[in-house]
């Protein structure tokens, strides 16, 4: 069902600021940023190899980001898995009792589908089933 790691996404209070640290003292490649208006977050995505970092930075109090940096501050915020067909991985995850933050999947960046799973249900790790786009 999970084809790879698609990213790992890192809680920032401004990309502005982290970025230089991933970009140029890491030497990641920087592909890009966005705003995801379902998410309240600004994306930024930083290439390694195959897999990706994903800078979160809230666009508003009420984003999920802003109330994970209040209460942790900055730091690895979720954990993403590219999956072929996010429907399918979706039904499979009710079936065997994970418990959905997102029953039916979202507009991610980049053209992607997602959804999550609650992080009470998955062992403390808030999971991101992540299917690419066309
Ligand atoms: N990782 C692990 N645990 C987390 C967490 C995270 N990122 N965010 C919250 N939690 C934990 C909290 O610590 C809390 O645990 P305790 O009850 O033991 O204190 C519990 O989950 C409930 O958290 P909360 O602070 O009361 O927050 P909410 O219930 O309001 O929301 C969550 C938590 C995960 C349901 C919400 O953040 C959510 O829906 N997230 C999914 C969407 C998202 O994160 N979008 C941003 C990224 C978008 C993108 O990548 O494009």
């Amino acid at each position: 069902m999970l084809t790879k790691i698609n990213h790992i996404g890192v809680a920032v209070k401004s990309i502005d600021e982290a970025l230089p640290f991933y970009r140029d003292q890491l030497g990641m490649a920087f592909k890009g940023s966005e705003e995801v208006l379902e998410q309240k977050v600004k994306v930024a995505m930083l290439q390694v190899g195959e897999s990706k970092i994903e800078l979160l930075e809230p666009t508003s109090p009420e984003s999920p980001v802003a109330k994970f940096l209040e209460k942790n501050g900055p730091g690895i915020h979720h954990l993403a898995y590219e999956v072929a067909d996010i429907v399918a991985a979706i039904a499979h995850l009710k079936k065997e009792g994970a418990r959905m933050i997102d029953e039916t999947p979202r507009n991610g960046a980049h053209g992607t589908l997602i959804a999550f799973v609650h992080p009470k249900s998955s062992n403390g790790v808030l999971t991101e089933l992540c299917q690419a786009g066309h």
